[in-house]
């Protein structure tokens, strides 16, 4: 992608990205998914993620799914459509989620910002980020973002079945944890859109019982690492400030690099665990470098049970027992195609499906079913 940059930002984005990564290293917040003797997620790991907003768990995926989610993304980019609204891909088969019900592909221009300073997903992007200059002769848009992705992914949904981070996400939300939903992130260099600083909650931030934990996180598991470059930002500690006003710190800014901002960097293989109430965002990728992210989000129950949310990620609705447990099949879906790939594990037991007696098997039938899954995603 030689010749692809900020254009007039150029030097003030890189001295930006450097020195960002610096603060990055210091924050303490990073290394493997550790337990105690009596299998708590280790102190540490908890005090540094409430205190940051973020963690990143090392090493966390091993190299033979790596392998996985590198053949299926290849088979998910021969499998788009030849271009937006077209039903057939470039080799003329029927393309990828061309009859699906539910939202999936997202388009945009080459290295745009899609949604800052738009209505999308209820204003949460307020502020424009900068718009690099892309090369000539790219297609007018290119997918960015797959939601509902575990349905074109057998490998994300082993990732979704992982027994440490299914740990983990019990240990921050509680045995009963709920899904939100799932996504696959694909930022390509020279092309990657841009998107802008953000706090993900939309429903409790008026709560009398909000809190610092309230809106869930989501795990980031990168395929090929993320560097200052092409990888999500996140200003430590933001998750505890309630809503932020955006456009007024880009304001005193004077430019959308947030002076306290810090990027996420990982090895292939590790897996970052974001505060979804976090102020974060990500830069158009002009470096040389992919970024593909396996995205899953996990929830307190309490936040989801009897809320009326959505119309993000799908249609407006209330949320009841029955919704959780039909959505929360994903899960175990997702730890029993893991136990076929990797019987040396030790599998996750997920306590509501334990307390209920409810098991699930990866089969044929079960991949009927996840079609348009993400239909039922809970969205808060
Ligand atoms: O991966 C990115 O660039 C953005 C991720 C994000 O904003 C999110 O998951 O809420």
């Amino acid at each position: 992608m030689d010749g692809v940059d900020y254009g007039s930002e150029e030097a003030a984005m890189q001295a930006y990205l450097r020195e960002g990564e610096k603060r990055a290293y210091a924050l303490g917040n990073r290394g493997p998914i550790r337990f105690t003797a009596t299998g708590e997620l280790h102190p540490d790991i908890v005090e540094a993620y409430w205190r940051c907003g973020f963690y990143v768990f090392e090493g966390a995926l091993r190299p033979e799914e790596l392998a996985d989610i590198e053949k299926d993304l290849h088979a998910i980019l021969d499998r788009l459509p030849a271009e937006k609204g077209a039903a057939l891909d470039a080799k003329g088969r029927p393309a990828l989620a061309a009859d699906c019900q539910g939202p999936t592909l997202q388009w945009a221009r080459p290295l745009s910002d899609p949604w800052g300073g738009t209505d999308a997903a209820n204003g949460r992007h307020p502020v424009k980020m900068h718009e690099p200059q892309a090369a000539a002769n790219l297609p007018r848009e290119v997918v960015f973002l797959i939601l509902g992705s575990l349905q074109f992914s057998e490998a994300s949904l082993r990732v979704y079945g992982h027994p440490g981070l299914l740990a983990v996400a019990a240990a921050i939300n509680g045995p009963d944890f709920t899904p939100f939903n799932e996504a696959l992130w694909i930022k390509e260099p020279g092309k990657g859109a841009s998107v802008a600083w953000h706090q993900d909650g939309t429903t409790h931030w008026d709560s009398p019982a909000w809190d610092e934990g309230i809106h869930g996180f989501n795990f980031m598991g990168q395929l090929y690492g993320c560097t200052a470059a092409n990888g999500v930002w996140v200003v430590p500690g933001s998750h505890k400030r309630g809503k932020i006003d955006i456009a007024r710190l880009v304001a005193q800014a004077g430019s959308e690099r947030l002076p306290d901002a810090v990027p996420l960097i990982c090895k292939p293989g590790d897996v970052a665990m974001t505060n979804r109430q976090a102020l974060h965002g990500s830069f158009a990728n002009t470096s040389k470098d992919w970024r593909v992210t396996v995205n899953f989000g996990f929830h307190r129950r309490s936040s989801i049970l009897g809320v009326t949310a959505g119309g993000i990620h799908n249609r407006a609705a209330t949320y009841d027992a029955a919704r959780i447990r039909e959505r929360a099949r994903l899960i175990g879906y997702g730890i029993d195609a893991r136990r076929q790939r990797f019987p040396d594990e030790t599998p996750f037991v997920y306590k509501p499906h334990a307390d209920h007696g409810l098991s699930y098997c990866w089969d044929d039938k079960a991949r009927a079913d996840v079609k348009d899954y993400n239909l039922l995603d809970l969205s808060i």
